[in-house]
């Protein structure tokens, strides 16, 4: 039997979207400058007129997951991140965004089969959200680990045989139909 385990260091080139919620953009911005940060760090190639990381600006978090499902069936990203600050004490919104966001990021990753991380802080203060976004530490270095791991091990695990992959990593060959994939846009509920 066997282990699999994620790296962080690439097999080939990644290709990486990154979609960012303008709301509360003093937090998602350095949330951003962290993301770039470790991804560059990691060998990767962050201009956006580049072959490896494009980027979405979305109004807020409510927005983001919609966008990351749609970026995901591309087909043409090994890994999805996504960045957003809901602070709570701002407005009543709070738990509604929240609680959407997340479902809707985890709901695109199992639709899609591509690793859409999720980079949105749920703090009660701006001053939490200030902390965990560079004041103490920047988890938008977190997030694109996580990405990094996470496409890793998934390529890993698409490279085994009988898996349907989304033939960026192997897995399936790139010729699969598109109707092969675990979930296409039409068979979404
Ligand atoms: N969006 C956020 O990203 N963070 C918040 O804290 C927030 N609050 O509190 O309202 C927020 N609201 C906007 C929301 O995400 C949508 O963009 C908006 O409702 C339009 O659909």
């Amino acid at each position: 039997m066997a282990v699999f385990e994620g790296t962080f260091v690439q097999g080939g080139p990644l290709r990486i979207a990154l979609v960012i919620g303008r709301f509360n953009d003093l937090i998602t911005g350095k949330l951003l400058a962290g993301c770039q940060d470790c991804l560059k760090r990691h060998g990767i190639d962050v201009d956006p007129q580049g072959d490896q990381v494009d980027y979405a600006w979305v109004p807020g978090s409510f927005e983001i997951a919609m966008v990351a499902r749609q970026l995901a069936l591309t087909g043409r990203y090994h890994a999805v991140i996504c960045l957003g600050a809901v602070i709570r004490g701002q407005t009543p919104h709070f738990d509604y965004v929240a609680s959407e966001v997340a479902k809707g990021v985890a709901a695109a990753s199992f639709q899609t089969g591509v690793p859409v991380i999720f980079g949105v802080l749920t703090t009660d203060s701006m001053q939490q959200a200030l902390e965990r976004a560079g004041i103490k530490s920047n988890l938008g270095w977190s997030y694109a680990m996580s990405a990094l791991e996470m496409a890793s091990l998934m390529g890993q695990i698409q490279q085994l045989p009988g898996t349907a992959g989304n033939g960026l990593t192997g897995g399936a060959p790139a010729s699969l139909p598109a109707s092969s994939f675990p979930v296409t846009a039409e068979g979404m509920t």
